[in-house]
């Protein structure tokens, strides 16, 4: 019997998201990669930024989802290019997905490309997609043990977002302890308080992301594999 390791696949993902980065950052766009659980709330925070950007920084939007099309005609409610990726069962997107997905956008004067991961804390934390920058998004309602639970996709990201943070007052949610666990995991990451549907905190995140647009095509951060 033959087996492919897992190792095996994961470099030949590693491959493709070298080549998916390659290409975004010679066309000057900085990607950015949103994981979160299932309604954490990752298209609500995408739009939340969109919002806030208006037309001043020029974005488009890779949806990842299992089925469907709604958050990719979510963000084109907003006059944003969106693409969006049927991974048909997977539970996560990986780098071939996305050059797939690259093929088909039209990247031209694009300065910012959000990929909306499928919803899930575990798999997609593996699969490197070209991004330059990862975002993680955890709602208060999801818990404040997550970040030892699945500490991989929070050791992976340059930042961390509580979303739902308007609904803090009826959740038993001790952001002290997620921000302590958040920071001994990975001190590097910058970490965000948002209420997303209130456009709470997200002047906060896009400064941030601007910073990151503005330093240049090849000083991009690199997301990759801690
Ligand atoms: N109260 C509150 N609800 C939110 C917030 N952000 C998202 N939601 C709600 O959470 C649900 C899931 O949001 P969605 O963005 O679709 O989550 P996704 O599945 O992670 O993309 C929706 O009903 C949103 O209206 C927020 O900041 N506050
Ligand atoms: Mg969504």
């Amino acid at each position: 019997m033959r087996i492919v390791a897992a190792k095996k696949i994961l470099k030949a993902n590693d491959q493709v998201a070298a080549k998916n980065r390659d290409l975004l950052s010679g066309a000057g766009v900085c990607c950015v990669n949103v994981l979160g659980s299932p309604g954490s709330g990752k298209t609500t925070f995408i739009e939340a930024l969109l919002k806030h950007f208006g037309g001043r920084i020029r974005a488009a939007v890779i949806e990842g989802d299992i089925a469907g099309t709604i958050d990719a005609e979510r963000i084109e409610a907003l006059g944003v290019p969106a693409l969006q990726i049927n991974t048909e069962g997977a539970c996560h997107l990986d780098a071939p997905m996305v050059a797939a997905a690259l093929r088909e956008l039209d990247l031209n004067g694009v300065q910012l490309l959000f990929i909306e991961n499928v919803g899930n804390l575990v798999c997609p934390a593996s699969f490197d997609l070209g991004e330059h920058l990862r975002i993680v998004v955890l709602s208060v309602s999801e818990g404040d043990d997550k970040a030892v639970k699945y500490p991989a996709v929070f050791q992976s990201a340059q930042a961390v977002c509580i979303t739902k943070t308007d609904l803090s007052p009826y959740i038993d949610f001790n952001l002290s302890r997620i921000m302590a666990d958040v920071r001994r995991l990975n001190p590097g990451a910058s970490c965000f308080q948002v209420a997303a549907l209130r456009g709470e905190g997200v002047p906060a995140v896009a400064e941030w992301l601007a910073e990151h647009l503005h330093t240049g095509r090849s000083d991009f951060g690199h997301s990759g594999q801690k």
